[in-house]
């Protein structure tokens, strides 16, 4: 054993070792991708989504949810190196049982249309293309009483509060948890152009909690009649917190782009590992010499500091959320184009 041997086998017994044959590997000169680029077709998923039904209840499962995990992290429920991802379904005359956590959720409406969910004592009907928040730690419970399934995304920061060890959850003694505030208050309240005077933010989320996809197209639909798409991005937004006009949460960052029919991007490289879901049209994610297609509902990951670029066959509507507002906050966001 050479003396340098010798000597990290001896320092081992007082739980040390050398840093100078790690420090590469500790510190390499940029990010290796975790995870892979992957997509899941909505139209193969569906059935499986639509079958858990028949074994179990929501009830039963407290959230009936198929998680989409990243085929290079089985068995760790994620779909990147920070996020959570999968899809859940709630049938007519369902509820998922109230429940509360520090993990931050997103939901991302799929399809579907009068299931509501009640977040910390207010409930928000839900149709396609609506992006919902539920805050850290606000009670929450979903329920169906329309005629019709539905189904939709949830994002969740589950890796991200496990890597502080700072998850806790705990069940409402009740399977609903109270209402307490008419249906529509808090767009009323904050999602106008308005505040009202005095108002004291209670949380780092928007207090608004649903965007309603509606009013997002048209807006996206206003800015693309008349302004040239961005090279890399088309006409990309992003969801905010009206109080100060930050990301609408503080660990996820969800945005919303609209891609011309036949653009063709310039490749764009960013830190964060972004979750895609295909609202409107078709087209294809092109990484290297791999090609995904893409078509309505499909969900598709790409990883941090991948270079990636789009094209596509229709007018294409795109929501995604990544941890850039995490990033952004610490000083360690890059992006390339
Ligand atoms: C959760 O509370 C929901 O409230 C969905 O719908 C997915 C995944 C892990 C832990 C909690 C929900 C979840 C979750």
């Amino acid at each position: 054993m050479s003396t340098r041997e010798e000597f990290y086998t001896r320092i081992d017994k007082d739980a040390l070792a050398p840093l100078w044959t790690r420090l590469k590997s500790l510190v390499p000169a940029e990010p290796t991708p975790v995870g892979i680029p992957y997509l899941w077709r909505y139209r193969d998923i569906r059935p499986h989504v639509l079958e858990s039904a028949t074994l179990i209840s929501a009830m039963e499962a407290e959230r009936r949810v198929l998680i989409l995990e990243n085929p290079s992290l089985r068995g760790l429920s994620q779909v990147s190196n920070t996020l959570y991802a999968g899809v859940q379904l709630l049938m007519p005359g369902e509820i998922a049982p109230a429940h509360r956590h520090t993990q931050s959720a997103l939901r991302f409406i799929l399809e579907g249309s009068g299931a509501y969910t009640a977040v910390d004592g207010e409930k928000t009907l839900m149709q396609r293309g609506d992006f919902v928040i539920t805050p850290s730690w606000t009670w929450h419970h979903h329920g169906n009483d329309s005629s019709e399934p539905t189904i939709w995304l949830d994002g969740l920061d589950i890796p991200m509060v496990a890597f502080f060890n700072s998850t806790f959850r705990e069940d409402h003694d009740r399977v609903e948890a109270d209402v307490h505030r008419p249906l529509g208050d808090s767009p009323a309240r904050y999602g106008q152009g308005l505040l009202p005077v005095g108002h004291v933010a209670r949380s780092l989320n928007s207090p608004v909690f649903n965007y309603p996809y509606a009013r997002t197209r048209e807006a996206l639909a206003t800015i693309a009649a008349h302004d040239m798409p961005d090279a890399a991005h088309g006409h990309l937004m992003r969801y905010i917190n009206p109080l100060d006009g930050g990301w609408a949460m503080p660990t996820i960052a969800p945005t919303i782009q609209l891609l011309p029919n036949g653009i063709e991007t310039t490749p764009y490289r960013s830190t964060d590992a972004k979750v895609f879901v295909v609202v409107e049209g078709g087209g294809a994610l092109h990484l290297g010499d791999q090609s995904l297609v893409f078509d309505e509902s499909d969900i598709f990951v790409v990883p941090g500091w991948v270079s990636h670029h789009f094209s596509t066959t229709a007018e294409t509507v795109l929501f995604a959320f990544s941890d850039r507002v995490v990033q952004e906050k610490i000083g360690i966001f890059r992006e390339q184009r």
